[in-house]
């Protein structure tokens, strides 16, 4: 079983709020697309939020730990992120490939520890079935906090540990996680390995940039891969490019 991200950046134009970046989003529909075509099957797609979603939640003050109690701030985010949602759906459908959303907000929470509770049998049958299952970031119900966000890689690290992936990838707009000059590191082993290059994001992101990526598959017990669109198909073909993440 594979799980794949799609990075909010890649699909979506970061700088404007609501905006698709149509021909990215096309060329990553198209490689997975001729990957179900060459036989690669257990695919559960999750994308992030890029341009949707995140101004929603900074304008409201929602973070993954700072909740809101209003619906009306709740669903601001998530209708966003449903938006983005409905257009990855749209170009996968458009290629046969058969897409299907599953929502957070009304599958997952997080505890009394803030710890993400996120319930998979329902992705599991849709894999039986034939399905291919795609989440995104989200709002979802908090303990003592009403509302909070849930980010795509939040959302990735669970469905690995759930459903024990065997390839976990994230296609970012970078192609793997860049050293000071600004290399692709291969593989990253520790967070120390990292943590003076992984500086802030530049664009608004709730949920932490390439620093909580990298600590959230370190934590993983299957490999994953950090790469760019132009290595999504040889990542779902059985490649490992760009940066290699295994503790
Ligand atoms: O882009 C968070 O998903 P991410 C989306 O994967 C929201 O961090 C709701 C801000």
């Amino acid at each position: 079983m594979i799980v794949l991200k799609l990075g909010g950046s890649v699909i979506t134009d970061k700088e404007r709020p609501e905006t698709l970046d149509g021909e990215a989003l096309e060329r990553a529909a198209d490689a997975i697309e001729a990957a179900l075509a060459d036989g690669v099957d257990d695919l559960v797609v999750v994308h992030g939020g890029g341009s949707f979603g995140h101004h929603n939640a900074s304008e409201h003050g929602i973070t993954t730990t700072e909740g809101t109690h209003e619906a009306g701030a709740a669903l601001d985010v998530h209708g966003a992120m449903k938006t983005l949602n409905q257009f990855v759906l749209s170009r996968l459908l458009e290629r046969d490939v058969d897409a299907v959303p599953v929502h957070p907000f009304s599958t997952a929470h997080r505890d009394d520890d803030g710890d993400l509770v996120l319930p998979t049998g329902q992705v599991d049958t849709l894999l039986e079935g034939g399905f291919v299952p795609v989440l995104h970031g989200d709002m979802i119900s908090h303990a003592g906090a009403g509302a909070t966000v849930v980010s795509g890689d939040e959302l990735v690290a669970e469905l690995a540990r759930s459903l024990d992936a065997k390839r976990i990838g994230l296609c970012s707009t970078v192609p793997g996680v860049l050293d000071a000059d600004d290399a692709v590191v291969d593989r990253i082993t520790a967070y120390e390995d990292v943590a003076d290059v992984l500086g802030a994001s530049d664009a608004t992101d709730v949920t932490g940039g390439m620093a909580a990526k990298v600590r959230a598959l370190l934590e993983l017990e299957a490999e994953a891969s950090i790469f760019g669109l132009d290595d999504l198909e040889s990542f779902l073909e059985g490649e490992s490019p760009g940066t290699t993440i295994d503790r």
